[in-house]
């Protein structure tokens, strides 16, 4: 089936948003029986790559240079550090500091979105240390007082961490109350429901399974539609100097 050459994909300067007919399968150095859909990385100016990965039952990621974050879309996956195995499964996450060898192993087939970036080290802050957890058990807050949004923050509010890994929940109608601008990038893959975001100048209809990349100061805003909530994954740089980076 062809769409003549239509997509609702589109790359412009500061954002990007792909759909799942524009997906293109990769493998990364060290997967077995895994393949990557690369999102985003350095080659369009990000300071971080975001992938999902796709594993067979048994499959395996790579080594990362970087520190990563794995969040589990769908199935489950054992994360090994030494001689300690921790399973996860649906909306189970982990974040494995730089260095941190360690492996990621699929239990069954699965589907994985992976943040990886290059650690920026702050003067007299200790590294930040690894953390297995489950969405399901971190407790959300409103954002800007409006309970029909809903965030959760996966990682520590410590300034050892350099980055921001959020859940963000939107009762159907509910909407961001402002249109933002930030220095900070964000990596998005939406979950569940769908809406109409705003990047830069134009208004694309978005859905589950669609992946959007903002650069630095790209406009943005999104309001719910449909009759489920729409739920989306949301990385961000984080408590750095803007001074200090990122490296690109
Ligand atoms: O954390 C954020 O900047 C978030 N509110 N941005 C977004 O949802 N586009
Ligand atoms: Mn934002």
């Amino acid at each position: 089936m062809h769409n003549l050459g239509r997509t609702r994909s589109s790359q412009q300067a500061n954002h990007l948003l792909l759909t799942a007919d524009a997906l293109v399968r990769t493998t990364l150095p060290g997967m077995k029986t895994c393949s990557a859909i690369v999102h985003v990385s350095p080659a369009l100016g990000a300071g971080f790559t975001e992938y999902t990965a796709e594993f067979e039952a048994g499959g395996e990621l790579g080594s990362t240079p970087a520190q990563r974050v794995i969040f589990v879309i769908e199935g489950g996956v054992n994360v090994e550090v030494g001689s300690k195995s921790s399973k996860l499964d649906a909306r189970g996450y982990a974040f494995v500091p730089q260095g941190l060898r360690h492996r990621v192993v699929a239990t069954k087939a699965s589907r994985v979105a992976v943040i990886e970036k290059p650690y920026q080290t702050l003067d007299s802050v200790a590294s930040p240390h690894l953390i297995i957890s489950n969405e399901d058990v971190v407790s959300s807050h409103a954002l800007t007082d409006d309970p029909s949004l809903q965030v959760k923050c996966l990682l520590p509010d410590e300034m050892s961490f350099d980055c921001a890994v959020n859940t963000m929940v939107y009762q159907p109608g509910a909407s961001l109350s402002m249109v933002e601008m930030h220095v900070m990038e964000h990596g998005l893959i939406m979950l569940e429901g769908g809406g109409i975001y705003r990047l830069g100048d134009s208004w694309y209809p978005v859905t589950a399974g669609d992946f959007i990349w903002m650069g630095p100061w790209c406009p943005q805003w999104f309001g719910a539609m449909g009759k489920v909530p729409a739920k989306y994954l949301i990385y961000k740089d984080w408590n750095r100097h803007p001074l200090a980076g990122p490296q690109r």
